[in-house]
């Protein structure tokens, strides 16, 4: 799938494991369920996919990995959210149906590039 959106002409500006929850779905507030995951930043989308070291050896074949889902970043609000969370460098990605992420490392530096990346990509897509 990386390579369809990547044959696809689309940019792919980063990729990194990161930890991930869905906190609400359309509005709507869901129970936090904390795992890592490989976030894909391309084009106007972050992907999603399932950390393949979380998975059996059997499960991880190169090529095979479907992302788990993807957000269309058109219209997104990031936030800082440190105080959504007892872990610390956490923000919250809202999305414009009303889905919520908290995406979490525990190395600032690193999760301080996917804020800039992430809200550099928002405010390109606002000015268009
Ligand atoms: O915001 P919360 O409810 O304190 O989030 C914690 C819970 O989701 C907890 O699971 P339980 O719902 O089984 O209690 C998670 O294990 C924690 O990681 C959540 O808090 P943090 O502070 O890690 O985001």
């Amino acid at each position: 799938a990386l390579q369809t959106l990547l044959m696809s002409s689309q940019e792919l500006e980063k990729a990194g494991l990161l930890n991930k929850t869905k906190i609400a779905e359309g509005g709507r507030k869901l129970r936090k369920n904390w795992s890592p995951s490989w976030v894909v930043l391309v084009g106007n989308s972050l992907v999603f996919f399932k950390d393949p070291k979380s998975q059996t050896p059997s499960s991880w074949k190169p090529g095979n990995s479907r992302p788990e889902s993807s957000v269309d970043l058109r219209g997104a609000q990031l936030h800082w959210a440190n105080e959504l969370s007892s872990k610390k460098n956490v923000f919250k990605l809202r999305t414009v149906t009303g889905n919520e992420f908290l995406l979490q490392s525990e190395t600032e530096c690193l999760i301080k590039e996917w804020y800039d990346t992430i809200k550099s990509v928002i405010e390109k897509l606002d000015r268009e």
